[in-house]
């Protein structure tokens, strides 16, 4: 039986972080807007179109941003908004769609194959489109094609509040005419390189053989020359079913003493918080669980504003644990558990504010992965004892 169609829809809100403050200051509509980091030291988080046609982008300087577009309107962002909003649009796809992923904290797949059969995707797609707008009154685009790949490029192209589809068949001509690095994984360096090759379109990539793009590439040429046929197979994981980060602990000896519980809880969350992080991640929800000796078994969870900070997440922990655990009972199992989770893309560049804390969390997980995760613990989770040694 030969495979049914695939239809993809990529959605993803336009300058989402500036769209989200414009939604409190209306008058700035229209402006040139930057969100991000202190003017001398600080980098752009994002911006709105307007300062783009300056030639802003994300990642920036403030300061060379600022020399671009000296009459841009300067935001420092307001972190528990983004994920407010976040939630909110991935709730009306939730209710909508029948398989989703959430790919970053502003972008969404849908696969959609199989609907044909019962209405008209693009149609669908279009209403989905409208419905968020009306509700959240964010500006959002989509694309749609036949694979992820092609879906993405399409609201790329597609920006700022608009919408394409590329019709199953059609991938090859929609890519010929797009610069290569359009493609994902086409850096400064391989753009360099395919320059040097006279390569500059995605078309100019099928003017060469596979084999001399692979000598020249190696097995990345065998990659370009199967994307710049419109060809990608990666499939939509479904949010509902995503995975999560959980860690917990059977105690050789019950414990019921409150310090050690917290010392324990604190040393399981800079464990997940190194996994959440190595796995280049973001968390929106952190549950706690005790087994007490009778193997009675309680858990709590909680939402959060998405993050991949131990502190918030251990403070959140603490919070859970206190309420759930019933003072100076022995505990037999200590867990924790990082769900809703979502890539980020951005390595942990989402809030400027945070750059030194990140480069710090940075650091310390260098430190871990090469010399194995119990080298460098925060303080409280070193035990007394070990703690005076030196
Ligand atoms: P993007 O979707 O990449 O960018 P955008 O929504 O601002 O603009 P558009 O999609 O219209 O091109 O990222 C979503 C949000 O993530 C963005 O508003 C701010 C944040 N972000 C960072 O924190 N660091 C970054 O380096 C980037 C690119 C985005
Ligand atoms: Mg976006």
């Amino acid at each position: 039986m030969p495979s049914p169609q695939r239809y993809i829809a990529h959605f993803d809100l336009d300058s989402f972080f500036v769209s989200v403050e414009l939604l409190n200051n209306p008058e700035l509509m229209g402006k040139a807007v930057i969100v991000g980091g202190s003017k001398d030291r600080g980098v752009v988080t994002t911006c709105s179109y307007e300062a783009r046609k300056f030639g802003v982008k994300s990642a920036m300087p403030m300061k060379k941003a600022m020399q671009l577009c000296p009459h841009a309107i300067l935001l420092r962002g307001t972190r528990g908004q983004y994920s407010k909003y976040s939630r909110w649009v991935t709730d009306i796809i939730a209710s909508k769609a029948p398989l989703f992923e959430k790919a970053s904290i502003d972008e969404f797949y849908i696969d959609l194959t199989g609907m044909d059969k019962y209405f008209d995707v693009l149609e669908w797609t279009k209403e989905l489109r409208n419905k968020i707008i009306d509700e959240t009154k964010l500006p959002i685009s989509f694309g749609l094609a036949s694979n992820k790949m092609i879906a993405k490029i399409a609201t790329d192209e597609a920006k700022p509040n608009g919408f394409l589809f590329v019709q199953p068949g059609m991938e090859k001509e929609f890519l010929s005419t797009l610069p290569v690095n359009k493609f994902s994984g086409v850096g400064a360096s391989t753009f360099a390189k395919l320059k040097s090759m006279n390569i500059h379109l995605i078309g100019d990539i099928l003017k060469h053989s596979e084999t001399y793009l692979e000598k020249e590439l190696g097995k990345w040429g065998a990659d370009l020359y199967r994307k710049a046929q419109g060809i990608s197979y990666s499939i939509v994981n479904n949010y509902r079913e995503a995975k999560s980060i959980s860690n917990e602990n059977t105690f050789h000896e019950n414990i019921s003493d409150e310090e050690t519980l917290l010392t324990e809880l604190v040393k399981q969350i800079e464990r997940v918080g190194f996994e959440l992080r190595q796995d280049k991640m973001l968390t929106g929800c952190i549950a706690v669980k005790i087994r007490y000796p009778d193997f009675e078994t309680t858990s709590k969870q909680t939402t959060i504003d998405y993050t991949f900070s131990d502190d918030i997440l251990i403070k959140e922990a603490k919070i859970l644990f206190k309420k759930l655990w019933r003072k100076s009972q022995s505990v037999r199992l200590l867990g924790v558990r990082l769900s809703e989770l979502t890539n980020d893309s951005f390595q942990g560049s989402l809030f400027d504010d945070h750059t030194e804390k990140n480069k710090l969390y940075k650091a310390i997980d260098d430190v871990k992965t090469r010399f194995g995760k119990s080298t460098l613990q925060k303080a409280v989770t070193v035990k007394k004892n070990e703690k005076h040694e030196e």
